[in-house]
């Protein structure tokens, strides 16, 4: 990225010259913006953006000196990308992504899956049908920008506020508990490329709710469900402050093996205890090897989805803040440890692959599928369950011929070659009487389907 360096930028007289230079002299390398100074760290630094502001010259001036990372305010929401199912609308998160694109600046994906912001028409489905619209939604969304994305927000705010440490109640969660992890799965084999993220609230501590997600995301790597990231959100204000243990709690998810973001950084603070609270969650994020960007959530107070509180790093002017100057101060320090890899390819704990090669048919060991189909007019999603019989099965293959007319525009959880459809490296494994599904997307009518199974 261009780089302004501090040092031929700035032509003062006298005394404060002096002044300035000798401070200049002991950091001679000290970056002058946040992306700048965090890429210098191996990491980034981002903001959410709205769209309909990029006109706005003070608001992308800033953007496009300060920021390399940017993620959708609302643009890239199941509201806005799907307002009408089955009908797509990219407009405006398109809009960013060029922005993006023509700055150089990368892109976080906020969110595919969430109880909130969910289209009427989704908002009023439940069970099977919801299940289907969510995978669908998934994998038209994620397979859109595919590519384009370094990490999506999967899965948004699934676990419940207060102490109990369970999932927060929605419809989505109301689908079955394993939503969340379909949801993974689906995004991993619509964009092979892009770092999957878990993203929430009030996790920003070692407390009750964060205990959850890190219990979620110890099964995950642990049954090679694909995750690479967990997002903290953190939205500080008085009544959810910024605890002493905020570094050993991202340090306790990283050690589980994923990276760590965070992903909404705004601080309801004011003055010298704003300032220092935004070094501390800096430092800590330079402190954890594997916390690989900040993003702040929003760039003017005035941007704020509170603006009342004044939390971000620029004034209603676009002028910097003490808040600014004490992250980039943080930023120049460095942190303690290594940076993580500046790479952009995603770690995989469970990455889909096409090589697996399947059992035939008549195989040894059983197992049945059956599918279930919602079709609308000129589309339809089958979810096809592979359910073990009396053994497990390490392998799997179905057979299933879609009627003349229906073409298939994406799948997820399965190889395809021709009418067979064969398991993917983390789904060939299912104990006696347990099921695994995997999902076709297609144009036309699926009509009446009779799969055959075979399992070895
Ligand atoms: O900043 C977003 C605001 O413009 C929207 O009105 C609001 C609607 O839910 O969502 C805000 O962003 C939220 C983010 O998507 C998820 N975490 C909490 C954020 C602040 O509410």
């Amino acid at each position: 990225m261009d780089r302004a360096r501090t040092g031929g930028a700035i032509a003062l007289a006298g005394a404060a010259a002096i002044a300035v230079v000798v401070g200049l002299a002991s950091s001679a390398q000290a970056a002058t913006t946040l992306g700048a100074s965090a890429a210098d760290k191996g990491r980034y630094f981002g903001t959410a953006v709205a769209a309909y502001k990029l006109s706005d010259a003070t608001y992308s001036g800033i953007l496009d000196r300060e920021f390399n990372m940017i993620t959708p305010e609302n643009e890239m929401k199941w509201d806005a990308t799907e307002p009408t199912q089955g009908q797509f609308s990219y407009g405006s998160a398109d809009q960013i992504v060029a922005h993006a694109n023509a700055h150089g600046q990368r892109m976080r994906g906020h969110a595919l899956a969430w109880y909130s912001q969910q289209p009427g028409w989704a908002q009023n489905m439940s069970g099977t049908a919801l299940r289907n619209a969510m995978v669908n939604h998934i994998t038209n969304v994620a397979g859109h920008y595919k590519g384009k994305i370094y990490a999506w927000d999967v899965v948004n705010e699934a676990f419940a506020d207060g102490g109990g440490g369970g999932r927060r109640d929605s419809n989505l969660q109301r689908t079955g508990n394993d939503w969340i992890e379909v949801a993974f799965r689906t995004a991993r084999a619509a964009d092979p490329g892009a770092k999957l993220c878990y993203n929430d609230y009030n996790t920003d501590g070692i407390n009750a709710k964060s205990t959850a997600v890190y219990t979620m995301v110890q099964d995950f790597k642990a049954r090679g469900v694909p995750i690479d990231c967990v997002g903290f959100q953190s939205h500080i204000n008085s009544g959810s402050p910024l605890t002493s243990d905020y570094q050993a709690n991202l340090q306790r998810f990283a050690d589980l093996g994923v990276d760590v973001q965070i992903t909404e950084l705004d601080i309801a603070y004011s003055g010298t205890q704003q300032a220092n609270a935004y070094a501390s969650v800096t430092k800590a994020c330079l402190a954890v090897a594997r916390c690989t960007g900040i993003t702040v959530w929003g760039i003017r107070d005035s941007d704020s989805w509170r603006s009342s509180d004044n939390p971000l790093l620029f004034d209603n002017n676009g002028n910097k803040k003490a808040a600014y100057t004490s992250t980039l101060d943080a930023l120049n320090a460095g942190g303690t440890t290594s940076p993580p890899p500046v790479s952009t390819s995603p770690s995989r704990s469970a990455s889909p692959s096409p090589s697996t090669s399947p059992s035939g048919p008549g195989g040894g060991q059983g197992c049945t599928a059956t599918t279930s189909v919602n079709q609308w007019q000129g589309g339809f999603v089958v979810t096809v369950r592979v359910t073990a019989g009396s053994a497990a099965i390490n392998a799997w293959t179905v057979g299933l011929t879609l009627p003349t007319g229906a073409t298939v525009t994406g799948t997820w959880n399965v190889t395809r070659s021709g009418n067979s459809w064969s398991n993917v490296s983390y789904n060939g494994h299912v104990n006696a009487g347990q099921y695994t599904e995997f999902g076709i997307q297609g144009t036309g009518t699926a009509g009446t389907l009779s799969p055959t199974c075979a399992g070895s």
